[in-house]
């Protein structure tokens, strides 16, 4: 395509509330425009590429022997209070009346609609297993859309979803969406890791893998072993066993507890500096209201509460940190907080529930108290993991050391068992005529958020943008130098034709402009592969440019030809 009549619009500066580096070269590049926070328009060359990720996305799905159909943005609200959801969410959930004042959600996801799409018209056994999936707009209001298309409110998704007979026809469906994953993110170019994650708000039983893209924007941190053995997310994972020194501590030997002075001292910091000890001396006591009720949970000093690990451990709806007055009522003297004298429940992290003497907040500003032994001093209603790995920690599986990355998801693929279709009533007869609940895996792909991920791993502030060969918005970005010069207009025209000819996506820069603006806005598409037509045209010459791999140099057309097909035959 000829760039001259091309809508393009390079910016040479990102707009100031762009932050993440992804936001900006999308920006600059002229590939997205905001329309309002978190709803963006794809400009044709956005367009171009989210149209190739979908094709891979396609391709893979269909090879894994998955049905594409499309389903409707607007769903009555009658199937959310169905399936109990209608209420569970709130502002997030956008909801709207009909002409009719009929209430409708805007589809942030299918689980409703496509049961009831199944339910309706799939009975017999026979014709299971079956799995549907769609590539579709998908609406959440999120309270803070932020980093471009990494988190929107009118979003482009891949969602899949699995109906079988029996649980291993959904565990043999899943790891063939995992593979099906793992070949749609290596095709996109993504540097990614799939993780053992938690379920969050979708339930379902049994097993769930995020596939995050590593880039330090990612809003997750991954934990994984140096070998990869172990991947999980923070919210997930878990410490391997760790050989506990035995202190010879004897509870009933143990020194009264004593009141210690810590004046100002409310932090993990100033409490070790003034007290001369180490953070794993003292103990945390946060205040958590889960569901409606106010509870303590204790973690060492040098740990942090992991809230999913606590809400599954309590099997809780909500949990969220109380507030002030909510603590002060538990007895609580926020800065000072302790578990002596609570009158709540406290839940004790098992790095806390050893044998051992604590400093701990004494309930009394600017006291805390130490000696305060567990059983003896207070008691906890139950013990648990409640807390996050951290880089002292030991991996679970090779015993080895552990590290930490932030990852963007890219994927999330779910069994989700019969929570949907004993709510919705999907339902097939078996073999023996008896009716039974089809089991049921979920699986989502965030196609326009890849755009993003791809960029925050492959995109440079002052470099610009290299695309992937597979998705690229063209194959080969032709630069004329000089619209003047006939060499170079002959040679630049010849070679457009001979590459469209042989079916290559050419983006022809033929615009009457600086070779400096031309190359600069060459860097913000992204185009891979360079042909420079200049000074040398009258030699039959180019300068071709592999932007992938850095390496360039001063070619004829049929070398040039050839390079261009050896980079995209995969
Ligand atoms: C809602 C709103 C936001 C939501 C959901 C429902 C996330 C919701 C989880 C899923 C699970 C899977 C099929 C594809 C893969 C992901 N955010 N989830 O259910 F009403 Cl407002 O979407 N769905």
């Amino acid at each position: 395509m000829r760039q001259d009549k091309l809508l393009i619009p390079t910016l040479r500066e990102a707009p100031a509330d762009a932050e993440a580096l992804s936001h900006k070269l999308l920006l600059r590049g002229g590939y997205i425009r905001q329309l309002a926070a978190g709803v963006y328009t794809y400009l044709p060359l956005g367009w171009r590429v989210l149209k190739k990720v979908s094709e891979i996305v396609r391709e893979e799905m269909d090879r894994a022997g998955a049905q594409e159909l499309l389903m409707p943005a607007m769903q009555p609200a009658e199937l959310w209070r169905e399936s109990g959801r209608y209420d569970v969410y709130g502002p997030e959930l956008i909801r709207l009346k009909d002409r009719h004042d009929r209430e409708f959600a805007l589809g942030p996801t299918h689980e409703e609609v496509i049961t009831t799409v199944v339910r309706n018209d799939v009975y017999s056994y026979r014709k299971l297993p079956m799995t549907l999936y769609q590539i579709q707009t998908k609406y959440r209001d999120e309270r803070r859309p932020r980093f471009g298309l990494l988190r929107g409110r009118e979003f482009m998704m891949k969602d899949a979803y699995s109906f079988d007979t029996d649980w291993e026809g959904l565990d043999k469906n899943y790891w063939n969406m995992y593979h099906a994953y793992e070949r749609i993110f290596t095709r996109c170019g993504l540097n990614f890791r799939a993780v053992e994650a938690d379920a969050g708000s979708i339930g379902g039983e049994g097993g769930t893998h995020e596939f995050m893209a590593l880039a330090e924007i990612g809003e997750d941190t991954i934990v994984s072993s140096v070998n990869g053995d172990y991947a999980a997310n923070l919210e997930k994972a878990v410490a391997g066993p760790r050989v506990r020194k035995d202190t010879g501590f004897d509870p009933g030997t143990a020194p009264a507890v004593e009141e210690l002075h810590t004046p100002g001292a409310s932090t993990i910091q100033q409490l070790t500096d003034s007290l001369g000890i180490q953070a794993d001396q003292l103990v945390k006591t946060m205040l958590y209201v889960v569901d409606g009720k106010t509870i303590a949970v204790l973690v060492r000093g040098d740990h942090e509460v992991n809230e999913v690990k606590l809400k599954n451990l309590l099997g809780a709806e909500n949990v969220r940190l109380a507030e002030y007055a909510e603590a002060a009522a538990a007895g609580a003297v926020t800065g000072f907080a302790g578990p002596v004298g609570l009158n709540i429940p406290i839940i004790v992290d098992e790095d806390v529930a050893v044998p051992a003497a604590w400093i701990v907040g004494a309930n009394k500003a600017d006291y805390h108290l130490k000696n305060v032994v567990l059983g003896r001093d207070f008691s906890a209603e139950r013990t648990g993991d409640v807390r996050n790995v951290t880089e002292d920690d030991v991996c679970p599986v090779t015993g080895g050391p552990l590290q930490f990355h932030r990852g963007i998801e890219v994927g999330h693929v779910f069994k989700l068992g019969t929570k949907y279709s004993e709510k919705l009533g999907a339902k097939f007869l078996d073999p023996s005529g008896k009716e039974q609940p089809m089991i049921m895996g979920c699986y989502g792909i965030g196609v326009s958020r890849i755009l993003s991920a791809v960029t925050e791993q492959r995109g440079d502030e002052a470099g610009g943008m290299v695309w992937p060969a597979e998705i690229t918005p063209y194959q080969v970005h032709l630069i004329l130098i000089s619209v003047k010069d006939t060499a170079q207009v002959e040679l630049a025209e010849a070679i457009y034709t001979r590459l469209q000819e042989a079916g290559v996506e050419v983006l022809f820069d033929d615009r009457d402009e600086r070779a400096g603006v031309k190359f600069k806005d060459a860097d913000l598409i992204g185009v891979p592969l360079r042909v420079t037509v200049g000074k040398q045209a009258g030699e039959g010459l180019v300068e071709f440019k592999n932007r992938s791999t850095g390496e360039n140099g001063v070619l004829n057309v049929d070398q040039v030809a050839e390079e261009i097909a050896k980079f995209y035959t995969k």
